[in-house]
């Protein structure tokens, strides 16, 4: 297993902690790329497949509402949020980009869970794509690593862990919240 790095170097183990990856599919080419790379880093983390759960949304808009939602479940130590906003693709860059910086923040604050924010806002779709390349500056990736060190200093200080970590995830089971 590849270690993997985060910004301020390698990161601890991803083991036994339950990530969610919430993308959405507008510009889906970027950010199925985002999302392969968030998949990379948390695997090669040590993170069991059973303990990643990918959900969808439509746009980035969306992004705060589903990760407040997927918060408060109580069953996943951190959320990691991608997305892609051009500014030539919308009027409405400003709105969108900062609707979606500013709920993730929120949702993070007010669930207590971690939410890292993987949302590429760039000029152009040649700046978005540099960013979502298969490489180690994969902004996925980057977010992974960021979800992977607040769920280990979230545990340390005392949080406990996810319910359900270490076993099959479905939002249906209902049984053992
Ligand atoms: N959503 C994005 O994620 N990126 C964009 O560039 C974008 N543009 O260009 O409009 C975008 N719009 C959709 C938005 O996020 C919502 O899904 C939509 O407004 C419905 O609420």
């Amino acid at each position: 297993m590849r270690s993997v790095s985060g910004p301020a170097g390698p990161l601890p183990s991803a083991a036994g902690f339950r990530f969610a990856i919430i993308v959405s599919r507008f510009n889906e080419a970027i950010t199925g790329a985002l999302r392969e790379g968030a998949l990379a880093a948390l695997h090669e983390a040590g993170a069991a497949s059973g303990d990643v759960e990918v959900l969808a949304v439509p746009g980035a808009f969306e992004l705060p509402q589903a990760a407040r939602a997927v918060a408060e479940t109580a069953k996943f130590d951190a959320v990691i949020c991608l997305g892609c906003v051009i500014r030539g693709a919308t009027p409405h860059f400003e709105y969108i980009s900062s609707a979606a910086a500013q709920g993730v923040m929120a949702a993070a604050g007010e669930t207590g869970v971690p939410i890292a924010f993987g949302v590429l806002t760039t000029d152009t779709e040649a700046q978005a794509r540099e960013r979502a390349g298969p490489g180690a500056d994969n902004k996925g990736r980057e977010a992974a690593a960021a979800a992977i060190e607040m769920a280990v200093l979230f545990r340390r200080l005392g949080r406990p862990p996810a319910r359900g970590a270490g076993r099959p995830f479905g939002f249906a089971t209902g049984g053992d919240a």
